[in-house]
């Protein structure tokens, strides 16, 4: 196989950036992506045949490890009966019947092909339900690349300082307000400024795409009841978060019931998928049923939905949330022993399998306290645990993920090196 050096000058030629996603390039720190030929549990192996442990675990869908042999052996299964039909098949009933009863404030779903596709169509249904144009979201929340939410966007939008992007009209960013998160006043105002004008708030309720921001005690309830008094809706975006944190989702943790509800990532099994659900009175100005038109060639594709129902029926058998918090804190605690030993102000926010490292002082609340990481002293510490065969998300404005793989060897030895990369920054 050729190198990663070779694959990345052939990539260029033909793909912009050499990647087909902007993150996957490695612009904020620095050097060149390296190609992956196969990745098993919590480990990636490279073009070069080096072991890397892998905590992006493709952003999120691997959360029982890549290539798990009950993901492999569904796909297998369903292709034995073709890849694609175009018409309902029954793994689509089997995965909204999933979907209702792990997360029951989805009443009805609408599967699609991406987190974009999920959250861009739960926006135009909140604007169709509503009759209403604006929608509120806030900076550094990061919903996919739909026009109206690339507005001082998170993830690649901010790693690449383009969190408005171009190409998005004025006409189309005029009708998205942005607030700081975890600003209950901001979000009084706005709905004052614009009485019976705003159709949705759009929320990651856990921000994972600035870094990771933890919502203040009360706020997440602050935003359920404006919106409802408001008449709008409360779209909670859990494409990353959604059987990740809990079986339903961060929605259950908090306790808060979202009119709808944004999915993605993990209910594929690592193939292409997204969907959207919510109230059924809601849902059901969906095409065909009503005037929000919504549609995909792919949508509720046999290979995804097998893939998905697997890695949920895993869940539900294996239950791993409080091995994967153990997990995640015993990372926060290597990181943080070793800059605490070594006088390196940093923050590491970590619920259950997420995690990220901002190096600053104060706590991260926001967008802005966000971006005031040093993101250089990020790329040094990216570069010394990759060279040491542990991967993490290649920008300081991403979540790093674990997985039920990383359980044993691979979380010990990439705490070790994590802490021995720190010490010697
Ligand atoms: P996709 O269209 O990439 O499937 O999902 C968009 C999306 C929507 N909502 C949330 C909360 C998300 O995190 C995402 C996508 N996440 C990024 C990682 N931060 C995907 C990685 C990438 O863009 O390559």
């Amino acid at each position: 196989m050729d190198s990663s050096e070779t694959l990345f000058a052939r990539a260029l030629e033909l793909i912009p950036g050499g990647v087909n996603s902007p993150v996957r390039a490695f612009r904020s720190v620095g050097g060149a992506p390296f190609f992956v030929k196969s990745a098993r549990g919590a480990t990636l192996v490279t073009a070069e045949g080096r072991e890397l442990i892998d905590f992006v675990c493709t952003w999120g869908p691997a959360i029982h490890g890549h290539n798990h042999p009950r993901i492999k052996a569904a796909i297998a299964a369903a292709l034995e009966n073709g890849t694609s039909f175009g018409t309902p098949n029954l793994y689509e009933v089997r995965m909204a019947e999933l979907i209702h009863r792990l997360v029951p404030s989805v009443e009805k779903v609408r599967m699609c092909n991406s987190g974009t596709e999920a959250t861009m169509s739960a926006v135009r249904l909140a604007r169709g339900f509503t009759g209403r144009d604006k929608i509120i979201k806030f900076s550094g929340c990061y919903h996919g690349h739909s026009d109206s939410l690339l507005i001082k966007a998170g993830s690649g939008a901010l790693t690449h300082g383009h969190p408005d992007s171009a190409g998005v009209p004025e006409a189309f960013a005029r009708e998205t307000v942005v607030l700081p998160f975890n600003d209950p006043a901001a979000l009084d105002a706005a709905f004052a400024a614009n009485p019976g004008g705003i159709a949705a708030v759009i929320l990651e309720p856990y921000p994972a795409n600035v870094g990771l921001i933890l919502p203040q005690p009360g706020f997440l309830r602050h935003v359920r009841e404006a919106t409802k008094k408001a008449g709008a809706l409360l779209i909670f975006d859990e494409v990353m978060t959604g059987f990740r944190l809990a079986r339903g989702g961060v929605q259950e943790i908090e306790g808060i019931v979202p009119d709808l509800t944004a999915l993605g990532k993990i209910i594929g099994g690592g193939l292409p998928v997204g969907a959207f659900g919510g109230r059924r009175d809601v849902m059901d100005r969906i095409a065909p049923l009503g005037p929000v038109y919504q549609a995909g060639t792919l949508s509720g594709n046999p290979l995804a939905m097998a893939a998905g129902i697997a890695a949920l029926e895993l869940l539900e058998e294996t239950m791993p949330y409080a091995r994967l918090e153990a997990l995640g804190r015993r990372v926060r605690d290597a990181i943080l022993g070793a800059c605490r030993s070594k006088g390196i102000a940093a923050q590491v926010p970590q619920t259950g399998s997420m995690f990220c490292v901002f190096f600053t002082p104060t706590p991260v609340r926001d967008y802005e306290s966000a971006i005031a990481g040093d993101s250089k002293l990020f790329a040094r510490f990216f570069h010394g645990c990759l060279r040491e065969g542990v991967y993490l998300p290649p920008s300081a404005y991403e979540t790093a993920f674990i997985s039920t793989a990383h359980e044993g060897s691979a979380i010990d030895r990439a705490c070790e090196v994590m802490d021995s990369v720190l010490r010697g920054l």
